[in-house]
């Protein structure tokens, strides 16, 4: 097996600081956890915009200092956020891409989220996926459902996007697919041979999923924008779900890849070098 790629969502869109003292919003702070999270293991972080009052923003100018403060304390792959939150313009959720990050999320479907909806057209997806590619931004594509991976492939069937893709299935979100290991399984075999993969469990689905794909050859994304608990009513950090799935690969006999051989295994190498 490859080695196991961690992901880590550092803060998300959704939550806040009131349901949990761990969540980093400013760069600073957003920077300071990515560097703990790189040295607990994680190869990359997922990160979402956020202004100093702690609401989402898709604001390139915040974007390029979370970049900049990560660049300068560590080297872990920073990919940014094309999802933002759900009330979000699909210009507003592009704007990171045009600074050339060495990824970026492209959702490749609409789904419910909770009681809303998060709104991705195919004409936007289109336009999103071709000005990833444009820019030299490798896509991370999420799935929350599994039409999601057909609506990915059909951008390789038009030339959009080229194969191998690195899939993350986004598991749990109510609307989207059930947190299943069998689901899991089904995903992962859906998707065409060569391409990598990575599962987000949300809540609780976090641990079983991430132990799934540790032993599945799988990768694993872990983090307070997917998960706030370590176990029933004991907040986490970042940092303590990432020493977590170290702890289990290591278990299982996994190795952990660092954020170099993240690149090589994610196909990044020679991209965009921010
Ligand atoms: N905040 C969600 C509506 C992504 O980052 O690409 C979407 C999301 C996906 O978080
Ligand atoms: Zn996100």
């Amino acid at each position: 097996m490859e080695k196991l790629v961690i992901t880590v969502a550092l803060d998300g869109a959704e939550v806040t600081r009131e349901q949990t003292p761990h969540l980093p919003v400013t760069p600073e702070e957003i920077a300071a956890d990515a560097e703990r999270c790189r040295n607990a293991g994680a190869a990359m972080v997922h990160v979402h915009g956020r202004r100093p009052d702690g609401t989402p923003t898709q604001d390139a100018a915040v974007y390029a200092e979370i970049l900049k403060a990560v660049r300068k304390r560590t080297d872990v792959i920073v990919q940014v956020s094309t999802g933002g939150a759900v009330w979000m313009s699909a210009q507003e959720r592009l704007a990171p891409v045009l600074l050339k990050p060495e990824m970026a999320s492209l959702t490749t479907g609409t789904v419910n989220f909770g009681s809303e909806v998060f709104m991705n057209s195919p004409d936007q997806i289109e336009e999103f996926a071709r000005t990833m590619v444009a820019n030299g931004v490798v896509p991370e594509i999420e799935c929350f459902d599994l039409g999601h991976i057909d609506n990915a492939l059909a951008l390789v069937k038009k030339g959009i996007l080229t194969l191998p893709l690195h899939f993350d299935f986004v598991m749990g979100v109510p609307g989207g697919v059930a947190p299943t290991i069998r689901n899991l399984v089904h995903m992962s075999e859906s998707i065409p041979a060569g391409c990598t993969w990575s599962v987000a469990g949300i809540g609780r689905a976090q641990l079983p999923l991430a132990t799934t794909a540790i032993m599945l050859g799988g990768h694993v994304r872990v983090g307070l924008e997917d998960n706030i608990y370590y176990t029933k009513g004991v907040l986490a950090s970042n940092e303590m779900l990432v020493a977590r799935v170290v702890r289990l690969a290591a278990e299982l006999g996994r190795e952990i890849a660092t954020p170099d051989e993240a690149r090589r295994i994610l196909r990044i190498s020679d991209r965009n070098p921010i």
